[in-house]
């Protein structure tokens, strides 16, 4: 079993093949590791890059990535990055929201994203090579927690069709989950071992490859910080924030619908579906309205946030079935 695994795991389709500047960068970060600090004085630019390497960040070339227009948050307003990065929920740092700190902890290299379950076939692909094959642009989201606050970010990213696609699913899949990574010396969270670790969402494959669902690798025009899910997270903004999961290693494809890690942990209140809607109240908070993350107002709470015309007609076969559970 272990073994067919890590025989696979560099099994990459033509198209994932490593492009040479990211080949060469990597050789030199061997090259200057092996030599040592005298080949580093000596060849400047490859240093440069190397030491970045190190550092773990091979994709800052790729920002600020093109701004999509046709994504708008008005009349709301960009929330301050200073309040979107000091105010998270990532249980796997701690059960409150001041997190950040705790989150640096998380090592974001090397970071490989598996893609298995119904697919052609199984692949594991190394981030900084996946990224370079997607379609990057920025979009301005609403975002929605079941908690009844709210902000608007600048995410960057790419659809998460392009992924989808990418991964090649079999006709037979109907469902994506998604995994969170787990570093059992990074994460104390993990040690509240009555969680159903690790961190798990899923979407429908109508859901994951329609056009507002996004992969977000960075906010604010620069790569993502490790407490909002670094180096890539889901960006689902009809959805309530805790389907937005964040840290991805995994991307399983099944006919079977999943039962997420807050469904496990809660089912009467936290649903696969988790549309956001004014009219179904969550048993703990209204969701009439919400509090715009870094003032003191509240507004009122939009059907499906505010993109009811984009995704509706996503839900129109099975809204009689589901009734209320199609928001919750
Ligand atoms: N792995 C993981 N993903 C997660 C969570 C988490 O605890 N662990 N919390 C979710 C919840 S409840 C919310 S509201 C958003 C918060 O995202 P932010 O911290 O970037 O605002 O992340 C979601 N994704
Ligand atoms: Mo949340």
């Amino acid at each position: 079993m272990m073994l067919t695994r890590v025989k696979r795991l560099w099994e990459l389709p033509e198209s994932a093949a490593t492009d040479e500047s990211v080949f060469l960068e990597r050789r030199q970060l061997c090259q200057a590791i092996a030599a040592g600090p005298i080949l580093l004085g000596s060849t400047a630019g490859g240093a440069t890059n190397a030491w970045a390497a190190a550092g773990g960040d091979l994709i800052s070339d790729l920002y600020p990535v093109k701004r999509n227009e046709r994504y708008t948050i008005s009349p709301r307003k960009l929330t301050e990055e200073k309040y979107a990065i000091t105010y998270n929920n990532f249980y796997e740092f701690g059960s409150h929201k001041r997190i950040a700190k705790a989150a640096q902890k998380l090592k974001i290299r090397p970071w490989t994203v598996t893609f298995d379950g119904m697919v052609e076939k199984q692949m594991a692909v190394d981030f900084d090579t996946l990224i370079r094959q997607m379609p990057l642009e920025e979009r301005l989201y609403r975002f929605r927690c079941v908690e009844a606050w709210s902000m608007a970010i600048p995410w960057s990213g790419f659809p998460m069709k392009a992924l989808v696609d990418f991964a090649k699913p079999l006709s037979g899949a109907k469902y994506v989950v998604m995994e969170t990574a787990q570093q059992k010396e990074n994460m104390p969270g993990l040690k509240q071992f009555w969680y159903p670790w690790p961190y798990t969402d899923g979407l429908t494959i109508e859901e994951a490859t329609h056009e507002l669902a996004f992969i977000a690798t960075g906010i604010y025009g620069k790569p993502i910080p490790r407490q909002n899910g670094a180096p890539l997270r889901l960006a689902v903004p009809w959805k309530y924030g805790f389907k937005n999961i964040k840290s991805l290693v995994r991307f399983t494809f099944t006919d079977k619908q999943p039962v997420g890690y807050w469904e496990k942990i809660q089912g009467k209140e936290y649903g696969f579906w988790a549309n956001v809607s004014p009219k179904v109240d969550h048993p703990r908070w209204t969701q009439s309205s919400e509090r715009v993350l870094g003032s003191q107002k509240r507004v009122p709470t939009l059907l499906y946030n505010g993109y009811a015309e984009e995704v509706a007609g996503l839900y129109a076969g099975i809204e009689k079935t589901l009734g209320k559970r199609l928001f919750m």
